[in-house]
């Protein structure tokens, strides 16, 4: 049955909605940043950009980088645009646009976070990069799907205890990196990462500037939470997300966060842009030699 007018929306020049693309403007592998300025430091790097649009925060780049096709996305803040960036993405190369019929033969893509975060244990270094392994999202998008199989309830339920969670606050649910794809990109250059998501960059993650927090001690019993021997490594907004719909979509996922805070020392990186390259470049390479 082909998808109604209203739930697949697509532009009058046949893009999809939000993200503005048309499946030719796609390669399989695809970078995301939240910072739409990043899009253009991936691909400086490239040999050549053959594709630009932007529209809201979704800005987008499709080159080549040492003869390999690549796609950087923009998605702005938050596991909310994740949820557009993944169905539109899965769409381009799942959905047949022109019957509105999900394809018979399903394409898989390698999708890799690049972005920053807040380090939660005093002895992450500033500047180093953490490749998340396990999320743990305090956002709800997850919830919203058919997802309680790809989830790690032994995680969860432990956590919720540890933190004598406050049921007015959505059910943190666990999910993983693609194993294959995340652990090429580690190396000894990287930290193995347990990372939280949560729904704000203030409160949230226990910044306190005029406002009082729902649970002071956050942070620190984020900190000394551990699941087989595993500590929680750092706070950010995406990947959760990112792990759960890649998941769901069957795509592959790994997101890799550049620690430009340490919110245990209270210290924040001299110098983050620099930082923030060096991931890239460490990324761009890392992705040239994966070849599934
Ligand atoms: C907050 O400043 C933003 O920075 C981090 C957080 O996840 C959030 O999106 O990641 P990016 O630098 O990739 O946006």
């Amino acid at each position: 049955m082909a998808i109604a007018e209203s739930e697949l929306i697509l532009n009058q020049d046949g893009s999809i909605y939000h993200l503005n693309l048309k499946p030719e403007h796609l390669a399989k592998t695809v970078i995301i940043v939240g910072d739409p300025d990043r899009v253009e430091r991936v691909t400086k790097y490239f040999d050549t950009v053959d594709y630009i649009i932007n529209k809201r925060e979704f800005h987008t780049q499709t080159g080549t980088y040492k003869g390999k096709k690549i796609t950087v996305l923009s998605t702005g803040i938050g596991t909310d645009n994740i949820d557009i960036v993944f169905n539109e993405l899965d769409a381009l190369v799942n959905i047949d646009f022109e019957k509105r019929e999900v394809k018979k033969d399903h394409t898989s893509l390698n999708i890799i976070r690049v972005g920053t975060s807040g380090a939660l244990q005093p002895e992450i270094p500033i500047d180093s990069f953490v490749v998340s392994e396990l999320a743990i999202g305090f956002d709800s998008l997850l919830h919203f799907y058919d997802s309680k199989e790809i989830q790690f309830p032994q995680i969860s339920e432990p956590l919720m205890k540890h933190l004598d969670w406050d049921k007015d606050k959505s059910t943190p649910y666990v999910v993983s990196f693609d194993k294959k794809l995340g652990r090429h990109m580690q190396s000894e250059q990287t930290i193995k990462g347990f990372t939280i998501t949560n729904v704000g960059f203030y409160g949230p993650q226990g910044r306190v500037l005029r406002l009082v927090t729902s649970d002071e001690q956050l942070n620190e019993k984020l900190a000394s939470f551990s699941y087989a021997d595993k500590k929680i490594t750092n706070l950010e907004m995406e990947t959760s997300g990112i792990y759960g719909m890649a998941k769901l979509l069957g795509h592959r996922a790994v997101s890799m966060n550049a620690m430009i805070a340490n919110r245990a020392t209270g210290q924040f990186s001299k110098d983050s842009k620099k930082t923030v390259d060096r991931l890239i470049q460490y990324t761009l390479d890392k992705i040239v030699s994966y070849t599934d």
